[in-house]
């Protein structure tokens, strides 16, 4: 018989707190139930204590699981009452509670803590790293195409400035947008031109930069672009923009003032869950965007 027990359920605090044991009557101060059976019972500190009562479900010869109550404090106490009875903690996949609590202190996003309350440290099937730090969307393409008024729109508010003037952007700007409850940087930038002034040269250096560190890019391509060979690269997500001078829809489009059937934002939440995919990121329904 194995002489190790582990917890069921993340560590986060819990009306009740799951954990398998060695089906041992020592633990218990009622008889074991048999197999496939379930009874109330106080679980026991080696000592003869009472620690908790609880529901204890026998679920072979071998194995017990034992319903606690879930509350930091108890969680300690069972793990004492474990270690007195000589058990040894296997490693469950689930988080220590200092652990748990210092990966949601750490929590880039409320798709993350919501993430780390239901899995706790178990291994995410998408990026780890985007549980503790913000994914940065780079948003590229020619002058004027609208790349200021999509990051205005995504933001929520005007942070950009926009005009029809090309070269209005020189700097990188970054805003913040919440899609699913994921976080993302959103990064616009100088629309892509060759030759212009000093300063226009710089701001061209600043999207070269940028693409190498950005998570995704996002080529916003206005109609009639004919950069295209030279400026958009494998990965890179297109959109085609200015969508409302299109007749044709079909893909992943953005207007800013919506096309028939589809306001601007509806079109930038089809863009966001885009930008999700290929982050890998689950959407997490019960988060707010
Ligand atoms: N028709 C149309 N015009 C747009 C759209 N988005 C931006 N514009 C206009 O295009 C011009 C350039 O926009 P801006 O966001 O500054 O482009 P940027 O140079 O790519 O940052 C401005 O006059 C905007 O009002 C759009 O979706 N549809
Ligand atoms: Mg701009």
């Amino acid at each position: 018989m194995t002489n190790s027990w582990s917890w069921q359920t993340a560590s986060a605090p819990a009306a009740i707190a799951l954990i398998q044991v060695p089906a041992s009557s020592a633990l218990i101060d009622r008889p074991l139930p048999q197999v496939g059976q379930a009874r109330f019972a106080c679980l026991r500190h080696h000592d003869g204590s009472i620690v908790d009562e609880v529901v204890v479900t026998r679920l072979s010869e071998e194995l017990l699981e034992i319903a606690c109550h879930g509350g930091p404090g108890m969680r300690a106490a069972v793990e004492a009452a474990c270690a007195s009875h000589g058990l040894k903690a296997a490693d469950s996949g689930q988080a220590s509670e200092s652990e748990l609590w210092k990966a949601l202190a750490r929590a880039s996003c409320p798709a993350a803590v919501d993430w780390l309350l239901g899995q706790g440290l178990t291994e995410p099937p998408f990026p780890k790293q985007f549980l503790y730090r913000l994914p940065t969307v780079l948003i590229t393409g020619p002058a004027n195409a609208g790349k200021s008024t999509l990051l205005n729109a995504w933001c929520g508010h005007q942070r950009a400035l926009v005009s029809d003037i090309p070269g209005t952007t020189r700097d990188l700007l970054t805003g913040q947008t919440l899609v699913c409850g994921w976080r993302l940087v959103l990064i616009d930038s100088a629309g892509l031109r060759s030759g212009g002034d000093e300063i226009e040269q710089a701001g061209q250096a600043l999207v070269a930069a940028a693409r190498k560190t950005a998570d995704v890019v996002l080529y916003l391509q206005p109609p009639g672009d004919n950069t295209r060979e030279k400026s958009i690269e494998d990965g890179d997500i297109i959109i085609a923009g200015k969508a409302d001078l299109r007749a044709n829809h079909d893909g992943l489009c953005w207007s800013a003032q919506g096309i028939p059937g589809s306001s601007a934002q509806t079109l930038l939440a089809t863009v966001g869950v885009a930008v999700l995919n290929r982050l890998r990121l689950p959407a997490m329904p019960a988060v707010a965007s």
